[in-house]
């Protein structure tokens, strides 16, 4: 191909520096150990996030919190470490809340296609009364739910040909996380759905076991799916959020200043986490196109077109997600279009 090697893309772009920890240091009788799994790389927005949660509680705790960090699912993948929370195994995750919907049906709201057209319309309504009592929801079963965090809007990738309107996915094999709604989406565009969990993903791109998937372009980079998928389209078409978990066995037998310490600390990890993915969303998505990948960008009509012939999957989808809590959401949405 011209001779040239791509360019690593992680090369090209760099994170931002870790802010500095404000906020007093905190007494309370005890040491702790934090074992924080997810399921993406070092490389990416999520961890920078984790490494700033990691500074705050070690140095607010004076130490007598430890947090340490496991990327790549070296813990399990989203649905295992969750359950390893619930059996005590494990203190903390970071989920996308899709693979979690079996446990928390209202999560589906996020997997609804096209709701939130600008990042601060998802910030609103997470930090906002729907997203604060969603965290007290999933306070059960084992899990302590403690902030919301930025996966991001997802890309489509693939192996085979650009994607440029619904009939270009006729039959492609495209991975989805394991959520009845996003395999409604691709099945509803014409495509092949298969549910898989993220750590299996690089390889079943990589065999071929798939064609295609869709991830943040900053996932996209730093789990190196462009060195297997040679096309992209900017589809946008769900933004997807984190949400941290705690082990209730773990909370519980944390002293209260504690759990207040790493509940700020979560939130700042959250806020952090959006301000990386967002700064880095465009750049990154040019390293892709530097390194090789061919990534196709929709024009508004385009969108529509997807937009039009996912319209139904809203009417599908509204009694068990619940009709009130999607017009709720969308009420605000177009309430802050208007502004
Ligand atoms: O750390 C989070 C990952 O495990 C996963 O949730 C990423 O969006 C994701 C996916 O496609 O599974």
């Amino acid at each position: 191909f011209l001779g040239l090697t791509a360019l690593s893309a992680s090369a090209a772009t760099e994170m931002p520096p870790l802010p500095d920890v404000t906020g007093d240091k905190v007494q309370a009788d005890g040491d702790f150990k934090i074992k924080f799994s997810i399921g993406t790389t070092e490389s990416g927005a999520q961890y920078r996030g984790l490494e700033y949660f990691e500074k705050i509680v070690e140095q607010r705790s004076d130490g007598n919190i430890q947090v340490d960090l496991f990327p790549v699912a070296q813990l399990g993948d989203d649905r295992e470490a969750t359950s390893a929370l619930q059996a005590g195994t494990l203190e903390m995750t970071m989920p996308s809340t899709s693979p979690l919907v079996n446990m928390f049906p209202q999560f589906a709201v996020f997997d609804l296609p096209f709701l939130f057209p600008q990042p601060e319309m998802a910030d609103a309504v997470l930090d906002g009364e729907i997203g604060q009592q969603m965290l007290e929801d999933a306070s059960s079963q084992g899990l302590v739910a403690i902030g919301w965090g930025e996966n991001g809007y997802r890309q489509l990738t693939n192996s085979q040909h650009p994607v440029e309107k619904p009939e270009d996915l006729d039959g492609l094999k495209i991975r989805t996380m394991e959520n009845d709604l996003h395999l409604d989406i691709w099945r509803t565009l014409g495509a092949n759905p298969t549910p898989m969990s993220f750590a299996e993903l690089f390889t079943a791109l990589e065999q071929g076991v798939v064609d295609g998937q869709e991830n943040p372009w900053i996932t996209i980079e730093s789990s190196k799916f462009n060195e297997v998928q040679d096309y992209a389209t900017e589809t946008n078409h769900v933004y997807t959020p984190f949400i941290t978990l705690v082990s209730a066995r773990f909370w519980d037998r944390l002293p209260e200043d504690y759990q207040a310490l790493v509940r700020d600390a979560a939130t700042k990890m959250g806020d952090y986490q959006r301000e990386v993915s967002r700064t880095l969303n465009d750049q990154i998505k040019q390293d892709l196109k530097d390194s090789g990948m061919q990534i196709t960008e929709l024009s508004p009509e385009q969108v529509k077109v997807f937009q039009d012939q996912l319209e139904p999957v809203y009417e599908d989808w509204r009694d068990q997600i619940g009709g009130e809590l999607i017009d709720d959401i969308r009420e605000q949405v177009q309430q802050a279009q208007e502004q």
